[in-house]
């Protein structure tokens, strides 16, 4: 807690701080929400895990650039309360950056959106307004000015997160497989059943029939911010906005906001791929994506809802078998039940992409 005071200290906040509590579930960085005295904004306060996001200087000059993007764009068509629309980062005192390193940890300070909420479940009318807003989040990114680093590079790369797993099944680092009775090889297998399935948009790429764009990359259900009535204020969570496919924000959402059941509820047989969610959640994307989505990338949306759950649960799996190296865990097969929960998801997606397909040929 004094550690959080003095560091939240060196940013040029208003207001004298009361009180810094953890605040939200991240599975990478800690979030803490810097309470302040009076009419002041209070403030999030974050420490970015920088094993993770190596270069620091990247990421956050990725980020200033997307906010104030957005922020001239909703100035420009006249919007008011623009602390509630789009992020404002808080810069240091004595540097102007607005990041801090400080005993080798980095951290950063945003205002905090007051009077807004997140939710871990959305019904279908919410989204079909989330849908509309990351559609728009992407549109007002087409035209920003200069180039975005990758602050993961090839973060939502198929193709790569398969070597990712098949490197961590030959290293065995903690030995998991070793003392595996048969499950982890079933799961295994039945990766490697589609695995190369899930690469095609790596390959449609490399035929030039698909583009890259400025997308979110984290376009989880609780990474967009709502108010009271339900209307998007905006999206938070900017660490992965970079170059992508938009299949990305499409599948992200869909595999938080469509699973009957959170990411790491261990009852997976009951986990389904939720068609409403999926309904509403594609009619408001592609309306708010009308200004550039092309006909292979549209087509391709119910792969995307495919795409992302596997692509999950091989990245859960590949941390369960290194050891629990990348995500934080609350129990030590934690790994392996959010695995387990993906690809039931994965499977429930599967089997519903004719419907999904003839949904998206009728919008
Ligand atoms: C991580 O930090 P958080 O919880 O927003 C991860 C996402 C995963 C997600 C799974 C940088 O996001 O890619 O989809 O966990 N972020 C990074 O819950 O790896
Ligand atoms: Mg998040």
């Amino acid at each position: 807690m004094e550690e959080l005071i003095r560091i939240a200290s060196r940013f040029a906040l208003e207001g004298n701080i009361a009180e810094i509590k953890p605040l939200g579930n991240g599975l990478i960085n800690d979030t803490f929400k810097v309470t302040t005295e009076g009419a002041a904004p209070d403030y999030v306060l974050q420490r970015i895990n920088n094993a993770i996001f190596q270069d620091v200087e990247l990421l956050q000059n990725n980020i200033v650039a997307v906010t104030s993007h957005i922020r001239r764009k909703l100035e420009a068509a006249g919007e008011t309360d623009l602390d509630r629309k789009v992020l404002r980062f808080i810069p240091v005192k004595d540097s102007g950056k607005t990041w801090l390193l400080e005993d080798g940890k980095y951290w950063r300070i945003s205002v905090f959106i007051p009077d807004a909420k997140t939710y871990e479940t959305v019904n279908p009318e919410f989204s079909r307004y989330a849908g509309k807003a990351f559609g728009e989040f992407e549109a007002m990114l087409a035209d920003i000015p200069g180039k975005l680093g990758e602050t993961i590079p090839d973060f939502h790369n198929m193709e790569l997160r398969m070597r990712q797993l098949r490197e961590a099944v030959a290293a065995d680092a903690a030995g998991r497989l070793a003392a595996d009775t048969g499950e982890l090889k079933a799961i295994l297998a039945e990766i490697d059943r589609h695995g190369e399935e899930m690469c095609k948009a790596e390959r449609m790429y490399r035929e030039g029939i698909l583009p890259k764009r400025i997308c979110h990359c984290d376009t989880k259900v609780n990474n967009m911010m709502f108010d009271q009535d339900g209307n998007v204020l905006c999206v938070i969570d900017l660490d992965t906005v970079m170059p992508s496919f938009v299949f990305s924000d499409f599948g992200d959402f869909l595999r938080t906001a469509a699973n009957t059941l959170p990411e790491d509820d261990p009852d997976w047989e009951h986990v389904a791929f939720k068609m409403d969610i999926f309904k509403a959640f594609s009619e408001g994307y592609i309306a708010g994506t009308k200004s550039f989505l092309t006909p292979v990338e549209r087509e391709n949306l119910p792969y995307a809802a495919c795409l992302f759950p596997f692509m999950q649960a091989v990245r859960f799996f590949a941390d369960y078998i290194n050891g629990d190296t990348y995500y934080k865990i609350k129990y030590p097969e934690h790994n392996l039940v959010r695995t387990r929960n993906q690809m039931a998801l994965f499977r429930s997606a599967l089997a519903a992409v004719p419907e999904m397909s003839a949904w998206i040929a009728s919008l």
